[in-house]
């Protein structure tokens, strides 16, 4: 099927153009001035464009890749507007994330053959990781599955506090223990309650405050362990949140805990408020995790499936 010719659902996509929308007007507003006063593709305009995609957070790797093909396609010195070069980059952008295995769902799925299906939801403080649970709990539960979650984060007692608040307000039910008892611990009684209620999804958050990689690595292999004593393969997706309006920090930080655990899957949360969306971009292409998520608000309907189709879409409205 076409890359563009694709129905959404208008609601999806109004949020989806409003949270991406001060990256497309901060990346609109460069191109222009990157090509302004140029009437052809010149050495000039590529270096500028190459700087307009780095800006943008696409990542250098990324947008080497992305200049490169524009410099096969376009025939050197050929006159071209703002208008023609933006439907090139669509389309060369398009064509880089049509080669990479993420963003093809369009729903929030629940693998047919687990039950319960665990995510373990990792990343560092801050990130959005409770609030990214409490949307997704939502969503599994709108679609009629019997959610749990599990308050693994246990540093501090506002963590558990908040999970807390998102488990009312889904109206799911929660495991916790006291702050500072084991994570490992916590994530296990989980699984049990899962079990025994029959539950279908189970989410487990963790705390993102070990900088240490030894021990970051430490302590999710024992959750993980802990938890194969209850459901053999669990967990069976390792989500990664990543804060996109850090811009290049997400793909540092995305570096780390791939090395220290393995990541099954990304979400990338608060493309809303930022000029950085192009992150995400980047991220699709360097790492060979599927991007499944993102977050465009506080609110808890503002989590997407990252569908790649929508998000181009959107970036070149
Ligand atoms: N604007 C915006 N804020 C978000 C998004 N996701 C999370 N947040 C906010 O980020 C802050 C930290 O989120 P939290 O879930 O506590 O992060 P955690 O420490 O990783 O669990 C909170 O104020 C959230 O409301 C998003 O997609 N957009
Ligand atoms: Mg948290």
């Amino acid at each position: 099927m076409n890359f563009f010719k694709r129905i959404f659902s208008s609601e999806k996509k109004e949020t989806l153009d409003k949270g991406l929308e001060q990256t497309k007007t901060s990346f609109f507003s460069k191109l222009t001035k990157a090509v302004a006063g140029k009437s052809t593709v010149d050495e000039e305009v590529l270096d500028n464009l190459e700087e307009v995609l780095v800006s943008s957070d696409v990542g250098v790797k990324t947008t080497l890749k992305i200049i490169d093909r524009i410099e096969d396609r376009v025939a050197k010195d050929k006159y071209l507007g703002t208008e023609e070069l933006n439907k090139i980059l669509r389309e060369e952008i398009a064509g880089l994330l049509s080669e990479t295995n993420t963003g093809e769902a369009t729903e929030f799925e629940v693998p047919t053959n687990k039950k319960p299906y665990v995510i373990m939801v990792v990343g560092v403080n801050g990130v959005g990781k409770t609030t990214t649970i409490g949307k997704l709990a939502y969503q599994f539960k709108k679609a009629g599955h019997k959610v749990v979650l599990g308050a693994a984060d246990t540093f501090r007692a506002a963590a558990i506090d908040q999970l807390q608040i998102w488990a009312d307000r889904v109206g799911v039910s929660i495991v916790k223990q006291q702050m500072g008892s084991d994570p490992a611990s916590v994530a296990f009684d989980t699984l049990q309650s899962a079990v025994t209620q029959g539950a279908d999804v189970v989410i487990i958050d963790t705390a993102g405050r070990l900088h240490n990689k030894v021990n970051l690595m430490n302590e999710l292999t024992k959750v993980k362990r802990v938890m194969q004593k209850v459901v053999g393969d669990a967990p069976h997706d390792v989500l990664l949140v990543l804060d996109g309006s850090t811009g290049q920090n997400a793909f540092e930080q995305a570096k780390e805990f791939t090395a220290a655990t393995e990541v099954s899957c990304l979400a990338v949360t608060k493309l809303d408020g930022t000029a950085k969306g192009g992150v995400v971009i980047g991220i699709s292409d360097q790492f060979q995790i599927p991007v499944k998520y993102i977050g465009v608000g506080e609110g808890i309907e503002d989590l997407q499936v990252f569908n790649k189709y929508e998000f181009v879409d959107s970036f070149f409205k």
